[in-house]
Order: C-alpha cells, then structure tokens, then sequence
C-alpha cells in the first residue's frame, strides 16, 4: 500500500532521499500523482508552516524540509506533466522582488506544465523590469507572479504598473497567487485574475486563454 503518511512524516524530518523513494513507490504502485502531492508532499508542507508559525521548528529544518519537498517533486514533476501534451498557452512565473519562496510558485509551474502550458520560469526576487523584459521576449498570454510574503506583494502592484507604462498588457493576461494575496487585491492592482492554488491557477489561466 502506497504510504503517503510517510512520504509527510519523512518531508516534515527532512529526509530528501526517503521521500524521494516513497514518491517512486507510489508511483509504481500506480497511485495519481496529483494524490501524492496533495495527501503526502502538501501534507507534511502545510505541518512544516504550522509548526514554523508555532516556533516548533526554525528556519534550517524548513529549509531541510524544503530540500526534500524538492527531492520529491522532482521525481514527481513528469508525472503531472505528461497528463496533457497539447499547448494551451505560453506563461512566464516568477516570484517577485525581494520574495525567495519558490514551492508554491514552482508547484503552479509544474501544474500549468501538466496542463499543456509553456512556462517560462524567470526564479524569485524576479524585479517588474525582469517581467518586462521576458515578456517581450516571450510574448506570453499569461503573466503569472508568486508572492508569500505581505511585505512583497507590493511588488504585483508595481510590475502590473510597469508592464502597462511599457504599452506591454494589451494581450497579456495578469495572475497572482501566494498565501497572502487575496482576489481583492488583485482587484485593487489590476491584475486579471487571482487563484487560491495551484489547481485553480491552471483552471484560471485555461478560462482567460479561452477569453473567457
Ligand atoms: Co518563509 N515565511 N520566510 N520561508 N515560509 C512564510 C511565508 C510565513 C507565512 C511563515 C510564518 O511566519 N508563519 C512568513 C510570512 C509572514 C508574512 O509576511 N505574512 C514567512 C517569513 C516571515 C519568512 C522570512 C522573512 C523569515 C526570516 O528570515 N525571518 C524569510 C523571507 C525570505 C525572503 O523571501 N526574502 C523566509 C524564508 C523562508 C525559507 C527560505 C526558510 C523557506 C522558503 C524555501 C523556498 O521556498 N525555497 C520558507 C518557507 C518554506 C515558509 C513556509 C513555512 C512554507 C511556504 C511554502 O512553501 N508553502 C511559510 C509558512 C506557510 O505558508 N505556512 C513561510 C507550501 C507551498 C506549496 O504553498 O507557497 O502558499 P504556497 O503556494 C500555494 C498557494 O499560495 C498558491 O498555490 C500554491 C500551491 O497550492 N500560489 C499561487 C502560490 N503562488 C501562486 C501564484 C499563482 C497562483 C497561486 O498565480 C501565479
């Protein structure tokens, strides 16, 4: 039986290698990979924040955490990605400035990757002037940015601004998501639209390709 408990218990220790394997075994235990990531790698995610809000645990054994949330969604990453070939757009992400959180944002690239999008990741601490310029060298139908912390969501406001001043929104759909974003604020900026996860950010970006 596929132990998604262990592949949390084992993300929440630290242990990359351990989870890596359990991923892998439940993979050939043919268990779907949008189950491993929400009932294992997201589960002992969200344990990690609860634990690092409560002053259990510090920032070296969420960092250690976080390794092995990685070592996990890297065997996990070709599975979500194979489920839909077909291109349903083109989406450049990256978490912005003075942000270095990149489960969440890298979580959502790896979901709009499964869902056919052609991500361009630009990484974090990503300035409006670096989602300006991708955008023009990209073109892409989405501009998606990552923010986790309240200090940093400012810099939506900001980048939405510059790519506007830039004459660079027309055709270009704007996202946003991270726990501190909210729909109103995204409201607020001018951005098209916020998700909550990143199912719903693939749902998003798929219905605002779609015009809807
Ligand atoms: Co930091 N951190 N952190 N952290 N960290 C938080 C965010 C915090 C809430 C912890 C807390 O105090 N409870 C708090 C922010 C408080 C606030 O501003 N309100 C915080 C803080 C304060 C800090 C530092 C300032 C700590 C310090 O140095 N004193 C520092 C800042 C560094 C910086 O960025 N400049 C810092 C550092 C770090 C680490 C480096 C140790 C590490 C990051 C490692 C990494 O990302 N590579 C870290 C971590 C891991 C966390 C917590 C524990 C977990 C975040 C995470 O990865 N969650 C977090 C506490 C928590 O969230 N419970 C915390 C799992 C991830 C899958 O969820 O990122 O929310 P999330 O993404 C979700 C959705 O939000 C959404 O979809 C994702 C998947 O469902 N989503 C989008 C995200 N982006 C989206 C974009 C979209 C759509 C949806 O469209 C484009």
């Amino acid at each position: 039986m596929a132990d998604l408990q262990g592949i949390a218990e084992n993300l929440i220790e630290g242990r990359a290698p351990e989870v890596a394997g359990l991923v892998e075994a439940a993979l050939a235990e043919e268990v779907a990979p949008q189950a491993i990531l929400n009932e294992g790698l997201m589960v002992g995610m969200d344990e990690v924040g609860r634990r690092f809000k409560a002053n259990e645990i510090y920032i070296p054994e969420v960092l250690i955490a976080a390794r092995a949330m990685h070592a996990g969604m890297a065997v996990l990453r070709p599975h979500l990605a194979e489920s839909d070939a077909q291109m349903s757009g083109r989406v450049v992400l990256g978490t912005v400035e003075g942000d270095l959180h990149d489960i969440g944002k890298n979580l959502v690239g790896m979901m709009l990757t499964g869902a056919g999008f052609e991500v361009m990741d630009i990484g974090v601490d990503a300035t409006a002037d670096q989602f300006k310029e991708a955008v023009k060298e990209h073109k892409p139908h989405i501009v998606g940015m990552s923010a986790l912390l309240t200090t940093t969501m400012m810099a939506m406001s900001r980048t939405v601004e510059v790519l506007q001043e830039a004459g660079l929104s027309e055709g270009v759909k704007v996202i946003v998501g991270g726990a501190p974003v909210t729909a109103a604020y995204a409201e607020e900026i001018g951005a098209d639209g916020y998700a909550a996860d990143a199912a719903s950010a693939v749902d998003l970006a798929r219905q605002l390709v779609a015009g809807e």
